[in-house]
């Protein structure tokens, strides 16, 4: 009753924002996302009769109440699609550059749903993954899968139709991205309420539904043809708009610093020079950077001088889940030595 799944993260390259259901994390509209080779997230899931409650340890620390509930109410679904009462450990440790700020939640789901359903003797094909990982967190559904991925939005009440899939035509494109630390301090708001705001309040969100699916479209015919250009513009277009609903919404709201401007601005500088570089930005100031493997250092360069910037982490496209063997070390047996430990922040 226990298995080990790896899960990456991924960008948006054209952003989910806005949900129409919230419990069941249906998106207003469809996304598409790049699933990075960097930064991933390790779980192991145990299920045992011996436990009375779930017991969740994230980076060799129990997690807080906040996140303990929210893993547990995402056990109860798979008990409950499983037939079995069992309560379990998991063990979840993210990959990233220490303090990086770039965990996510996309690779910890995605993880937990693939470890999780293994571990009870569900046997899930990735569809049905990517519908449950969705129910973690909703980019979590992306990371099911590698390279281009797409998330349809779907229109059923009972999200049945709402799950990613990979992009046709999108393999093997080396591309780079460049993602740019200029914080690793927590965001004072949370992707979902930003979301939620912006959908209830914002001016410009109507705007955003209207034109979202169109740059979907755009996105989609670049990669199909390898146009890079085209891709990238379309890429930052939408970041920028997704951005503007924040500013619109009441109170108004920004996920930027003083240094994500600058970073801005270094990437349109680097254009002017006929250097092939664009910027996307998810919920919190740091910056990806999209450019073609020949000019990553060039662009590296340039941005590593702006005040602000403290590391730049070169990703490339990267693989859906996998399974790993299990390390044969028993988690159940380390709960006590948890029990009396900080509770993770
Ligand atoms: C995305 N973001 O497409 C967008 C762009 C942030 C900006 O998905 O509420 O952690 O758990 O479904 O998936 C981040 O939000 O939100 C996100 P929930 P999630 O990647």
């Amino acid at each position: 009753m226990k298995a080990t799944a790896q899960a990456n993260t991924n960008i948006a390259l054209i952003k989910y924002w806005g949900k129409r259901d919230e419990s069941k994390i249906l998106p207003m509209n469809s996304s598409l996302s790049l699933t990075l080779n960097k930064f991933y997230t390790t779980t192991t899931v145990e299920f045992c009769t011996c436990l009375s409650v779930d017991v969740f340890i994230i980076n060799n620390q129990l997690a807080n109440e906040f996140e303990m509930s929210k893993v547990t109410r995402f056990l109860d679904r798979i008990r409950e699609m499983a037939g079995k009462d069992f309560h379990a450990v998991v063990n979840s440790t993210n990959h990233v550059p220490t303090a990086a700020g770039f965990a996510s939640s996309a690779s910890g789901y995605a993880a937990l749903a693939a470890a999780a359903t293994k571990a009870i003797g569900l046997n899930l094909d990735q569809k049905a993954l990517s519908q449950l990982a969705r129910l973690g967190s909703g980019s979590a559904c992306r990371s099911i899968y590698g390279g281009f991925v797409e998330w349809q939005k779907g229109i059923e009440d009972d999200g049945t139709d709402s799950f990613a899939q990979p992009l046709k035509g999108g393999k093997d494109w080396d591309l780079s991205v460049l993602s740019v630390l200029l914080t690793s301090k927590p965001k004072e708001i949370s992707s979902s309420e930003g979301m939620k705001r912006a959908v209830e309040t914002s001016s410009l969100y109507a705007h955003w539904l209207d034109t979202v699916e169109k740059d979907l479209l755009v996105a989609k015919e670049a990669i199909k043809n390898r146009d890079f250009d085209m891709l990238g513009s379309v890429v930052e277009a939408n970041a920028l708009k997704m951005h503007a609903t924040t500013f619109a919404s009441q109170p108004p709201f920004s996920y930027w610093n003083s240094a994500t401007v600058e970073v801005i601005r270094g990437v349109k500088n680097l254009r002017s020079s006929g250097i092939q570089a664009y910027f996307t930005i998810d919920a919190g100031p740091n910056v990806k950077v999209l450019c073609q493997p020949k000019d990553e250092q060039v662009v590296r360069e340039a941005l590593i001088r702006i005040p602000g910037v403290q590391e730049i982490y070169h990703c490339q496209p990267g693989p859906g889940i996998s399974y790993l063997s299990n390390s044969g070390k028993r988690e159940i047996a380390n709960i006590q030595s948890f029990r009396n430990r900080k509770v993770a922040k």
